[in-house]
């Protein structure tokens, strides 16, 4: 038994897609999440042109030998391109071994070391009644945690912020497709710390004050502030008891966290954008987050984010895996087997995605009175209808690119 296809597939339902779709030998087809937000067509190449050909003969159960082979083989390591490729290619070697058992891949992982797993919506607004309308949509829906983020005073069109009309869920993207005739470049936002700094204690405040102690509220700072405006944020969001405060700071300055440290108890979560357990050594060993915020798809795969949690939880820091619409459900369904399997789980993002992507990633996770479980079905539990796929062609789509009022690039 071998490899014996590898199709990368480019799929467009609602927003871009990278899948790999290993089939054996025998015939049993795995598949892998190698969608890489706004630079999805170097993952493609990466693994069509470098990748695959490589692959096609061996045994398709050496799964730990595979993944050090394209890590240690390729000589040059670690980076998200690289990283999210041989994500693919494990999830998909993960999908086909717990095929060939005839068990939902969790079970090859260990096992369920809980029923569910506790999941965070996005619930956002420009103002804070629009927030606390969103707030109370996704509690209705069954949802213990929600993550906040509002709109500033002064400031237009900030990331991840945008109104909900009652009764409707927001289906929020975070990268903008550009239209036909319109500029190949991403879309452009403005910035100002301080008038956020300002806000974001009396959003906590409203939402505290409304939801009352059991809601768990989480807020994502997107990496926009300097280490001395982290800890002052998270300093003064401590009295609204936040769940965590999410990428206070920009991700590669890992000692930027100790600052926060001295002066907040507010949990921290970081890691979105790492692919890689060296890019948490520092953070880990001293004991500088709470939560790891790697996913599946960016961090090398099942393997990968095993090897992460796994040090992780040798420091009691617990998981929080990135699950954005822009991890496909195949990289979402990753997600939730090792979540399921592994004993640090701490909660899970889950952005559900659009009717159109579900209609072309056919899911058997399903989500019960707050809890995500990843379903019954043998392997990763996702079928990817790949006609209905090929229907939906790529369409270039950007985050956007945040800048000061005086034209400064901000992180964001
Ligand atoms: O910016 O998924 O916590 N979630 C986030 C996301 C990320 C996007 C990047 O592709 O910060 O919105
Ligand atoms: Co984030």
């Amino acid at each position: 038994m071998a490899i014996d296809r590898i199709d990368i597939d480019v799929t467009s339902p609602g927003r871009n897609f990278v899948t790999a779709v290993v089939t054996t030998s025998e015939g049993i087809t795995g598949l892998g999440d190698a969608t890489l937000n706004g630079r999805e067509l170097s993952v493609a190449s990466y693994l069509r042109d470098h990748v695959a050909p490589t692959l096609i003969g061996r045994d398709e159960s050496a799964i730990e030998q595979t993944w050090q082979y394209l890590y240690r083989g390729a000589y040059w390591r670690r980076g998200p391109v690289t990283m999210s490729a041989i994500a693919a290619i494990d999830m998909a070697l993960w999908d086909i071994a717990a095929k060939k058992a005839g068990v939902p891949l969790y079970k090859l992982l260990g096992g369920a070391c809980r029923t569910g797993l506790l999941s965070y919506a996005h619930a956002s607004g420009t103002t804070i009644d629009s927030l606390l309308a969103a707030v109370r949509g996704y509690v209705e829906n069954g949802f213990h945690a929600v993550r906040i983020q509002a709109g500033v005073p002064g400031l237009g069109q900030i990331y991840g912020v945008h109104d909900t009309a009652p009764g409707e869920t927001y289906e929020y993207e975070p990268a903008g497709r550009l239209t036909e005739g319109a500029p190949l470049r991403p879309a452009e936002e403005s910035w100002d710390t301080a008038a956020y700094l300002r806000h974001l204690p009396e959003v906590f405040a409203a939402v505290r004050e409304e939801f009352g102690g059991d809601l768990r509220i989480l807020h994502d700072g997107h990496h926009r502030m300097s280490p001395i405006e982290a800890a002052k944020l998270a300093r003064s969001i401590e009295p609204y008891d936040p769940f965590w405060l999410e990428d206070a700071t920009p991700g590669e300055d890992q000692t930027a966290l100790r600052l926060i440290r001295q002066h907040s108890v507010t949990p921290l979560a970081i890691g979105e954008v790492f692919n890689s357990v060296h890019d948490y050594q520092v953070l880990i060993t001293e004991r500088l987050i709470d939560y790891v915020r790697s996913s599946a798809t960016h961090a090398g795969g099942i393997t990968g984010l095993r090897q992460i949690m796994t040090f992780a939880g040798v420091y009691g820091i617990r998981s929080g895996f990135h699950g954005p619409t822009d991890v496909s459900p195949v990289g979402m369904a990753a997600n939730l087997h090792l979540g399921l399997a592994i004993h640090n789980f701490g909660i899970q993002e889950y952005m559900p995605h659009s009717d159109v992507t579900l209609e072309v990633f056919r899911t058997s996770y399903r989500f019960e009175d707050g809890l995500l479980h990843p379903g019954e079905a043998p392997g990763l539990g996702v079928e990817l209808d790949r006609e209905a796929a090929a229907a939906h062609e790529y369409v270039p789509a950007y985050l956007p690119v945040n800048r000061l009022a005086d034209g400064t690039v901000h992180d964001w």
